[in-house]
């Protein structure tokens, strides 16, 4: 039997609607939608100082950032990345014609594991598209090497890393480009949308040639672009949305915080560890379930939560390259990703999201607390 009071992995949080009435108003006055309008603007700007970068091209979502962002550095045949992600990263490669490449990740972070990145690149290989996963920092020092080395573009799908930073500097002035999700399940959303952070203008201006159809000018086409636009309302609500970044980023740390004292408790639930340099962001709560240690399987702890009004998720499981585009692959083969096998298999998101109670995140922990069978 399931129980009344639903949580669920993620809740999005939302600001005053009277405000966010007032700006639609002001949309309606003027009748100007989308197409790059004061709103989209102002957020670009505001985004930018906000976040640390220099440009932001806003996008109607994550997905076709990630698209624009390979399609404007112009890269070709074979891509580098992690199998332990959300689909529409290798989705967005493989929309450009490209083939991905899957690479083991690192079993302290389940970010792409950079001592394996060069046995895969070949004369083939161009880019690198890493994820930090659950908005923690790949080595980004490592992989800038490497890249530096062999020539390749560096392109970090970021959708989980608003606001993170590494020493100080936001984790999206590393790589060549780098892109963002605001999706209504992140920790910063506009319903949909999406950006792209690059680090000169010229790449600016042709991010926003292609997320507009390719013009450049009332009469001038000058590539196949796409409509990618992120629209007025979506670029009003984000404009909100920032003045409540950082309470609630300190709400989501308050949560964690009750998760990671009852965990370091209990033998067989592991959770990431984040370094000390990092300004974490805490949008995922993911723990690891080793069933030697803790008694019960992932999957059974998954039915128990649920069984109990619990929705967590197993991002990232199956592995993206267990998906039927996918399998096929020679890098997609489970001996040659071992550790993402695992962890994939161990994975649970717990909930965590600025809205949910002190008091539903105890009573999350009893039930991870009461599940094992093995004290
Ligand atoms: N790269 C990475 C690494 C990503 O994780 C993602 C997206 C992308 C790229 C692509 O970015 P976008 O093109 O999406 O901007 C969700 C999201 O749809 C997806 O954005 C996200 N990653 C992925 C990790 O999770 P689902 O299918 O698991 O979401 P869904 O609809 O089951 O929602 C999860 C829970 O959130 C629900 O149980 C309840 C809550 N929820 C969800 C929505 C949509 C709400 O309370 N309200 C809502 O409106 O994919």
């Amino acid at each position: 039997m399931e129980s009344q009071n639903k949580i669920y992995v993620n809740r999005p949080t939302l600001p005053d609607l009277d405000e966010f009435y007032d700006l639609l108003k002001e949309i309606w006055e003027s009748k100007k939608l989308t197409n790059m309008g004061k709103f989209h603007n102002q957020l670009e700007n505001e985004l930018a100082e906000f976040l640390g970068v220099k440009y932001v091209s806003l996008f109607a979502n994550g997905t076709l950032a990630l698209i624009a962002a390979l399609q404007v550095l112009r890269i070709s045949g074979e891509v580098i990345t992690t199998p332990y992600s959300f689909v529409a990263t290798t989705h967005a490669i493989k929309w450009n014609g490209l083939t991905p490449v899957f690479c083991d990740i690192e079993p302290e972070t389940c970010n792409i594991d950079p001592n394996k990145i060069e046995a895969l690149i070949t004369p083939k290989t161009t880019a690198i598209v890493p994820v930090h996963i659950y908005g923690n920092p790949c080595n980004v020092e490592q992989i800038e090497e490497i890249a530096d080395i062999y020539g390749l573009k560096v392109i970090y799908d970021a959708a989980h890393a608003f606001n993170v930073k590494l020493k100080g500097n936001s984790i999206l002035n590393f790589g060549d480009l780098s892109i963002l999700s605001f999706h209504a399940t992140k920790i910063y959303n506009t319903f949909e949308g999406g950006a792209v952070i690059s680090h000169d203008e010229k790449t600016k201006k042709r991010l926003d040639y292609l997320k507009n159809f390719g013009f450049a000018g009332e009469t001038k086409v000058i590539t196949h672009g796409i409509n990618a636009k992120m629209n007025e309302m979506q670029a009003a609500l984000g404009l909100l949305q920032l003045k409540y970044v950082e309470k609630n980023t300190e709400k989501r740390k308050r949560l964690a915080e009750i998760y990671y004292n009852a965990f370091n408790h209990i033998d067989g639930i592991n959770y990431l560890k984040i370094r000390d340099e990092v300004d974490y962001n805490f949008g995922y709560f993911p723990i690891f379930v080793d069933k030697k240690d803790y008694g019960i399987s992932r999957d059974e702890l998954y039915q128990k939560l649920k069984e109990n009004g619990i929705f967590a998720r197993r991002y990232f499981y199956p592995l993206i390259s267990q998906f039927s585009p996918y399998r096929e692959l020679e890098s997609s083969k489970p001996e040659n990703l071992p550790v993402a096998t695992k962890l994939s298999s161990e994975v649970i998101c717990l909930p965590i999201y600025a809205d949910l109670d002190e008091a539903e995140v105890q009573k999350i922990c009893e039930i991870v607390q009461n599940s094992t069978t093995t004290y």
